[in-house]
């Protein structure tokens, strides 16, 4: 007499509900919002001692302007009190400002400036 051989139920599907495939329920999606990064500017501070000349020198050489953007700049800083220069990402910001400050310092300048970030 043959055996019969044992019905085995399949086995249920394992539940995974952060899975989607294809049969299961998805709960939830989330959409990734990357931001772009935040930008910096460098702001260029008057004092009353620094020739303008040092001054528009410093623009054309750290921040790549030509002799008449970098004069409209420094003239801007010395009617205001302050003024932008360049607008990069957090690190070469911090470095242009650092050279300024190095390069006014090495010529006995009183010349500030800082980076800070670029309001969105
Ligand atoms: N005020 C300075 C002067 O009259 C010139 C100056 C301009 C200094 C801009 C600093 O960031 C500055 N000699």
């Amino acid at each position: 007499m043959a055996s019969k051989s044992p019905v085995i139920p399949p086995a249920p599907p394992v539940h995974q509900p952060d899975r989607d495939d294809g049969g299961s329920v998805v709960l939830e999606r989330r959409t990734q919002k990357v931001q772009p990064p935040q930008l910096y500017q460098v702001v260029m501070l008057n004092d009353d001692y620094t020739p303008m000349e040092f001054v528009v020198v410093v623009i054309q050489e750290f921040f790549g302007k030509d002799l008449e953007a970098a004069t409209q700049i420094m003239l801007k800083i010395h009617l205001d009190g302050k003024g932008v220069c360049g607008v990069y990402s957090r690190d070469v910001a911090a470095t242009r400002a650092d050279q300024v400050l190095e390069a006014a310092a090495k010529a006995g300048h009183p010349l500030k400036c800082v980076s800070e970030p670029v309001d969105t």
